[in-house]
């Protein structure tokens, strides 16, 4: 096996979803083999690498199977940048992907460019020696310029609508600072496709582990369980001498947006509300959240009516995309945390669910039912910073200190990193959320699950 692609970032849903549709296409062509790269936590990389490159994943469903993968041959953990270096100057890698988190690209509220978000600044200021994925892009790229090599792709896996392009624009706004040329070089010759991503995947926990064990007799440290479903759907731009992902099932569009922006409002908003409506009500994980019937009614509504006339018009059959993903969230082998989908809900609110919010406040849709998830965020984030339980968001320390405040929504209303002006200024959007947060203060979580009520 070679390697072609070098990954950032080989958590759960990298290893449960890109890898298995390049395990599958290794079968038949060695040269894609996957570098795994987490220069900041050392865990994965050196059990990966301690496992030769191979994992267990379980798909948990309606039945449950075990499959081995085995496609990642070169492994890169803190302390390793230079041979990360090397590699991006290697001409056989042709992809370099991602999953960092939304929060990994250090982007502002309106998806450019943080300038001055700490991890750009510092290589902004040492670009030999990056630690963000814009800075390793980026400096991946400039060798290759100055080596007369082509340039590699830039592959962003994360949920965000139009990721490659807002990864693209954030290396060009980048390399301007350093080098206009380079900046140049990179709009002419490098791809940053755009891609939609879907599999539900939870974190891997001890009782994954002991059921591989159990099942397969693998004392396996890293597998890695999700759902059947996956999609994958990649902007057609890549260059001649890719990999075949089509032969692996992987969807190559003209146009991803339909589908990204279909599955960030349904799937991923649906979560963000299951997870904060869940939590507030006392369940644990997705599937529990969908047995409890009010719940299921509430985001089944939420879907069809508000999230629906949002995506319309679209090449897509939106009612029946939103059957399919409910019958998906009711899973009940897959055990997926509410916790888990809580995490970065600064990062996660504007693609999921203020997106939506902007588009239903243009066109004169009542925004009453899609204020409750935001009401609920806000009483989660309330919840959090009084019980002085943790909040996992790169904005933590200023949400639990707003929190645990007198005016805790209004103050969140007001953090522009994640509410827009437009949004969070509009007297309509603001009187839905404020009238959800103090009903569910005094009535209880399901205040607003049921309409008129
Ligand atoms: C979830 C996603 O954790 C979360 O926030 O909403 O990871 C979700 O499971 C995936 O996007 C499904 O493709």
């Amino acid at each position: 096996m070679q390697t072609g692609i070098v990954h950032f970032g080989p958590g759960a849903f990298h290893r449960a979803h890109q890898a298995a549709y390049i395990d599958t296409i290794l079968q038949s062509d060695p040269r894609w083999g996957i570098a795994a790269v987490s220069l900041r936590s050392p865990g994965t990389v050196e059990a990966l690498k301690a496992q030769n490159g191979r994992y267990t994943l379980a798909i948990l469903d309606a039945e449950t199977r075990f499959r081995t993968l085995q496609a990642h041959n070169r492994f890169f953990g803190p302390g390793e940048s230079e041979g990360v270096r090397a590699l991006l100057r290697d001409p056989s890698v042709r992809i370099v992907s991602s999953t960092v988190t939304e929060k990994g690209y250090c982007l502002s509220g309106d998806g450019t460019l943080d300038l001055g978000h700490a991890d750009i600044v510092h290589d902004l200021a040492t670009p030999e020696d990056p630690v963000s994925i814009v800075g390793w892009l980026a400096l991946g790229l400039k060798d290759r310029r100055d080596a007369g090599l082509p340039a590699f792709t830039g592959l962003c896996c994360d949920n965000m609508v139009s990721n490659g392009k807002k990864l693209r624009a954030a290396v060009l706004a980048y390399s301007e600072r350093l080098d206009p040329e380079l900046a140049r070089w990179i709009a002419d010759e490098a791809a940053f496709p755009d891609s939609m991503v879907d599999s539900i995947t939870p974190a891997t926990d001890d009782r994954l582990r002991a059921l591989v064990a159990a099942e397969t007799g693998y004392d396996d440290i890293i597998p890695v369980s999700r759902e059947a479903y996956a999609s994958w759907v990649i902007e057609d731009v890549l260059p001649e001498g890719s990999p075949d992902f089509a032969s692996a099932g992987v969807v190559l569009a003209k146009d991803v947006g339909a589908w990204e922006r279909a599955k960030l409002r349904i799937l991923n908003g649906a979560h963000s509300s299951l997870a904060y409506l869940g939590l507030l009500i006392g369940h644990e994980t997705v599937a529990d959240a969908m047995a409890d019937s009010e719940l299921a009614a509430f985001v089944e509504a939420l879907i069809r009516s508000d999230i629906i006339p949002s995506l319309e018009p679209s090449p897509l059959d939106l009612q029946a995309y939103a059957g399919e993903i409910l019958d998906r969230f009711r899973n009940p082998a897959i055990g997926h945390k509410l916790a888990q989908i809580a995490w970065d809900g600064s990062q996660k609110l504007p693609y999921r669910l203020l997106d939506t919010i902007r588009e239903a406040l243009e066109s004169g849709r009542s925004v009453d039912r899609l204020a409750v998830p935001i009401a609920a965020w806000i009483l989660f984030v309330r919840r959090q910073a009084h019980a002085s339980a943790a909040i996992v968001d790169p904005l933590a320390a200023r949400l639990t200190e707003i929190g645990a405040g007198e005016h805790a929504a209004e103050d969140l209303l007001a953090l522009r990193q994640i509410f827009p002006a437009r949004v969070a200024e509009d007297s309509t959007f603001r009187d839905a959320v404020l009238s959800a947060v103090s009903a569910m203060r005094q009535e209880g979580p399901r205040a607003r699950l049921t309409p008129n009520a």
